[in-house]
């Protein structure tokens, strides 16, 4: 996929999980799929999560060639950051607000950003490229997660 046509899709991505999560009845968002499958609130909790990190990993790579990105346990957050209690507004609002500024320091970024390269933990070598990819392969495959869970807890009813 070229660059601009990347970036297009993770700019369209909140839209398109907005829509897909607009008017699902707060118990569906609670209702727990068949393994290994999360609850949908647990998913988007996990989305505003996983921008965040993006978020910061694109930030700290942009300033500093050579800078090394931490990973993080995605399980570990799942478990333990409140996903199942916390309110689904705010995860939406924040992968949206997270995706859009970065997107936008994304424009405004001085050439030589874009051949830093950083380390991280478990992937090893990797530049901005390879974290604005990654990221929207995440997110679709976190869209398709919800559109299975959904049409499953929906037929449960
Ligand atoms: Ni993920």
């Amino acid at each position: 996929m070229r660059e601009v046509e990347l970036r297009a899709r993770l700019a369209a991505q909140p839209g398109e999980l907005e829509t897909l999560v607009a008017g699902i009845r707060e118990e569906l968002l609670d209702r727990a799929p068949a393994p290994p499958h999360w609850t949908i609130r647990s998913y988007l909790h996990h989305l505003a999560d996983s921008a965040l990190v993006w978020a910061l990993r694109v930030r700290t790579l942009a300033a500093r060639d050579g800078a090394v990105l931490p990973a993080y346990d995605f399980h570990e957050w799942q478990r333990t950051l409140g996903y199942q209690e916390r309110p689904v507004a705010d995860a939406l609002r924040t992968f949206r607000a997270l995706r859009e500024s970065t997107l936008r320091l994304l424009d405004v970024l001085p050439e030589p950003a874009w051949g830093h390269s950083g380390q991280h933990e478990h992937q090893g070598a990797l530049d901005l490229a390879v974290l604005l990819r990654g990221h929207h392969e995440d997110a679709a495959g976190h869209l398709e997660d919800i559109r299975a869970v959904l049409e499953e807890v929906s037929r449960s009813t």
